[in-house]
């Protein structure tokens, strides 16, 4: 793997537009040095102690024309962001100076880095794992409560060790074998029966199903959910976006077929991130617009992963049902609305008639029962109930850990089937071989220049 970090980086590492203040970031072995020629600190310190910050003025790159007054910190590595000598100029917030002070350190002989860079760096100094600098990443990104957690769990390296401990028994037991295969007529060393390694096989499977199966869910948290609503005209679905996204976001009338568009907001809902739809009715139409809005809300379906299948209490029919029985592969939720309109009975009827799906009755209108169906949504979404802890344990949220996962799952697959043929030892030893370096992928161990590029491409430059 190329390692290009001998030179010095620098970048402006605050969004861009105005702001309080603007921070320039520089990380290499020339980043003090370059201080030096650029900052004169109030007090005439010429010597800066590391994390202390010095108030000052920046020059040009001439060193004779003054930009701006600012604050300047040197953090020296090894106990740095990046491992490197980071230094940061935290200047007014105006874009032109935040330029100016850039162009002056870049004349100065820094390089501009590249976007994510300096946790580039962080990773290749061994700073941060790479399950903690992607982490990095979806904390910047993060929308929710919840995925803020997930993300800052990963940071914090939770993750990280429970893949190294499974690593470690991989790894142990890897070597027995390869001794075995080494020495065969060694004293002490074929202690190892073929039952104690598929023990040992099948717990270790287990303890990766268990880390797997967090995904979905993990998933769910990190991304949230598409959750489309359908129903024949004038149910009230967009009374119900609005009462859900709290605001009156979708034009509601008694004339059916108002709404034609679709609309997608996002709203969190107890942390998870959902992306909610409104559509048209669902009906035969002659009427060009609302027909097209209709084929919308079809290729919308697909996208979705929840339907909140809405029904007005007072007048569902087996038309309701087809629609429904047509929803494949969805979870569903059949809302039943207008429950303000019909008595007690009427309701539990109309849930009865439902009773092949999840039913949960309310009126948009009185905004009762919307507890419940926001309930429900979380508990179809996540597969937790509402008030059990989500996320508290680890959980995968990302593709790339999971297709790694997913490898070294098979890999102890295929190893126990070795034993099981009875296959050489040899057989058993390339699988395993093969799972170790699967989960060392996760935390960059193993990796290429290629994996490297598209994990640190997604971030932002300065960052
Ligand atoms: N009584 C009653 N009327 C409702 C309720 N929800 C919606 N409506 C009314 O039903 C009509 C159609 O609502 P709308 O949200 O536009 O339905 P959509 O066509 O399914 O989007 C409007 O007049 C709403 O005020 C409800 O829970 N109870
Ligand atoms: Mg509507």
């Amino acid at each position: 793997m190329k390692l290009n970090i001998s030179d010095t980086i620098a970048a402006i590492s605050t969004p861009p537009g105005e702001g309080g203040i603007g921070i320039v970031r520089i990380s290499g072995s020339d980043a003090e040095s370059i201080v030096n020629r650029i900052f004169r600190a109030r007090g005439g310190h010429t010597h800066f102690e590391s994390q202390h910050l010095y108030y000052g003025t920046v020059f040009d790159s001439t060193g004779d024309v003054p930009i701006d007054e600012c604050l300047m910190v040197v953090m020296r590595g090894p106990r740095s962001f990046t491992g490197e000598d980071i230094v940061e100029f935290h200047c007014h917030g105006g874009q032109l100076v935040i330029k100016k002070v850039l162009e002056a350190v870049l004349r100065q002989g820094a390089r501009l880095a590249e976007a994510g860079e300096f946790t580039k760096r962080a990773f290749l100094n061994g700073k941060v794992d790479l399950v903690q600098a992607e982490a990095i990443i979806d904390m910047i990104r993060a929308k929710t409560d919840l995925a803020l957690a997930a993300a800052h769990d990963q940071l914090q390296g939770r993750f990280s060790t429970k893949l190294n401990s499974i690593k470690v028994r991989l790894v142990d037991l890897l070597s027995m074998i390869e001794a075995e295969l080494d020495f065969p007529d060694e004293e002490g060393v074929g202690i190892v029966t073929t039952s104690e390694i598929e023990a040992t096989l099948r717990d270790i499977k287990g303890d990766i199903f268990e880390v797997l199966s967090t995904y979905e869910e993990g998933k769910v948290i990190r991304d949230g959910i598409r959750v489309i609503i359908l129903g024949r005209p004038n149910v009230g679905k967009s009374t119900l976006l609005n009462i859900l996204l709290k605001e009156e976001r979708a034009i509601v009338t008694p004339i059916p077929g108002t709404t034609r568009d679709v609309i997608e907001e996002v709203l969190n809902l107890k942390g998870l991130p959902i992306s909610l739809m409104d559509t048209a009715g669902l009906r035969d139409t002659v009427d060009t617009v609302e027909a097209i809005g209709l084929r919308l809300a079809r290729e919308r379906l697909e996208s979705a992963q929840l339907v909140l299948y809405t029904v007005d209490a007072t007048s569902y029919s087996d038309d309701d049902m087809g629609f429904l029985s047509g929803i494949r592969d969805k979870k569903v939720i059949v809302v039943v609305n207008k429950a303000d309109l019909v008595k007690e009975d009427e309701i539990k009827e109309a849930c009865d008639f439902f009773k092949q799906w999840r039913v949960i009755w309310m009126s948009a209108i009185k905004e009762t029962g919307i507890d419940r169906l926001e309930e429900a949504i979380f508990e179809e979404a996540t597969g937790h109930s509402y008030l059990s802890e989500v996320g508290r344990e680890i959980t995968v949220t990302n593709v790339r850990h999971k297709a790694a996962l997913d490898g070294a799952y098979e890999s102890i697959g295929r190893a126990l089937n070795t034993t099981a043929k009875g296959l050489s030892g040899e057989f058993l030893a390339l699988e395993l071989r093969e799972a170790v370096e699967r989960l060392g992928e996760i935390t960059g161990e193993v990796t290429t220049e290629d994996i490297l590029g598209r994990i640190f491409n997604q971030f932002c430059v300065g960052k």
